[in-house]
């Protein structure tokens, strides 16, 4: 679908053309293609702070932030300081160094039940690790995923998933076979009727694995009965509780989303603002757990790159700023007014529109009713959403290409930032 635009795409349209040779689709995510918004993706020549810039020269507040990491701004002084002085002593060596104890101890003092964690390159490694942990721990097979929750793209997770299949309206994937996918049962997020259900019938479940805010379907959140409702059944059934929080870990407060939220989760996974930006997941839990995960137990997990050095620096810098300013009051006033601005622009036009949001996490649905579930989401109008993404560009904003994906706040906005933003956001819709 090729549209008009008043920006010069010149540079992109070309990089884009080139790509397609050699890159599937020209991305390496498929969620980067703008398959659900139509036109070409932008090619990005840099960022600095808040800003983006594509090979055209058109600059962006940008609200995507490498979906997530950049939480604390593009080029970060601290961030790069590290990172240059680490690069000079050595890029990878298969060896334990320092760098890793160290983000080992901040990223377990941040968490108050997980004695250990592993890092590993990415957040699919984590969850799917965390899968394999919590069989070896309980013995048990099954595993109870939600609707419209993503985890990565590891096999047995590829079942009802949202972010880039619920934007490419995928069900599943090519290539999933029956048995990887047979021990995977789906519930509805907030419906914890349908967790019971599946306890009811299944004696062999290992774990239930939830985003504690979901952030692939856009940003939904947990009610107080689901959460209490997910402790509950973990407890009375001896069911692992694994908190997938990629997305949200140090993103709503500095851990995890579960300690706002009451939830006793057993395995913890974590990816995106924990490596800064550069290949960093990990999972973690009390140490009867880890202490499963070879050398110790028999549940083998391994990586060339984990903890790689030059990305634990990124990760560290990462968490010694965030750790330094806590800017969670600030993400949340910075949303809040967001949200209020959104709404009262949308109602002004009348326009119906629905905003969530947590923490540093927002994001707006066309569509008159809370968003509660993945069926909500899914009857927003992407179509609409599609006009109002590229309305939203020309006015210099960046959002993730799919109305299923989460808009993530950093620390270098500001109140004039807020305004352009809402003055772009008033235009496009
Ligand atoms: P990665 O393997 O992409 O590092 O992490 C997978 C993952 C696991 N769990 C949650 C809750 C996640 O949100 C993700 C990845 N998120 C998507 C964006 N919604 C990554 C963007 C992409 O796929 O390009």
């Amino acid at each position: 679908m090729n549209k008009v635009f008043k920006m010069n795409l010149e540079q992109s349209n070309k990089l884009y053309n080139r790509s397609l040779k050699y890159l599937v689709g020209g991305v390496n995510s498929p969620v980067r293609a703008f398959k659900s918004v139509g036109g070409n993706p932008l090619f990005i020549s840099h960022a600095k702070g808040s800003h983006i810039y594509d090979v055209d020269g058109n600059e962006y507040i940008d609200y995507v932030l490498s979906y997530g990491p950049m939480i604390i701004g593009h080029v970060h002084p601290h961030v790069q300081e590290t990172v240059v002085k680490t690069l000079e002593k050595g890029y990878s060596f298969g060896a334990t160094a320092e760098l890793e104890v160290m983000l080992a101890e901040k990223v377990c003092a941040a968490f108050e039940n997980m004695d250990k964690v592993r890092f590993v390159n990415s957040g699919t490694e984590a969850v799917m690790s965390a899968i394999r942990l919590a069989r070896a721990y309980t013995k048990k097979n099954k595993i109870i995923k939600f609707a419209g929750c993503y985890h990565g793209h590891s096999d047995a997770l590829l079942v009802a998933a949202g972010s880039g299949l619920a934007t490419l309206s995928m069900p599943g994937s090519g290539g999933v076979t029956e048995g990887s996918v047979k021990n995977t049962l789906v519930a509805n997020y907030n419906d914890l009727a349908s967790v019971e259900q599946l306890v009811a019938d299944h004696e062999d479940i290992a774990a239930i694995f939830l985003e504690p805010i979901a952030g692939n379907m856009g940003v939904v959140l947990p009610t107080d009965e689901f959460i209490q409702g997910l402790n509950r059944i973990g407890k009375e059934h001896g069911i692992l509780i694994v908190a997938d929080e990629v997305m949200t870990g140090f993103r709503s407060c500095y851990g995890g989303a579960q300690r706002l939220l009451g939830l006793h989760s057993d395995i913890t996974c974590l990816g995106k603002v924990v490596g800064g930006g550069f290949p960093v997941g990990a999972y973690g839990a009390r140490e009867e757990i880890m202490n499963c995960v070879a050398p110790l137990g028999d549940m083998y997990q391994a990586g060339t790159l984990s903890g790689n050095p030059v990305a634990m620096a990124g990760g560290m810098a990462t968490l010694e700023v965030l750790e330094k300013e806590n800017p969670y009051d600030f993400f949340d006033d910075y949303a809040k007014k967001m949200q209020e601005g959104m709404l009262s622009i949308a109602n002004e036009k009348g326009v119906p529109l629905n905003v969530n949001r947590f923490g540093s996490m927002i994001n707006p649905f066309f569509s008159e009713k809370e968003i509660l579930n993945y069926e909500d989401a899914k009857s927003c109008d992407t179509e609409k959403f599609a006009d109002f993404f590229w309305k939203l560009l020309e006015g210099g904003i960046y959002i993730p290409p799919s109305q299923f994906e989460a808009w993530f706040l950093n620390t270098q906005l500001n109140d004039s930032k807020l305004n352009q933003t809402l003055e772009a956001f008033s235009k496009a819709v």
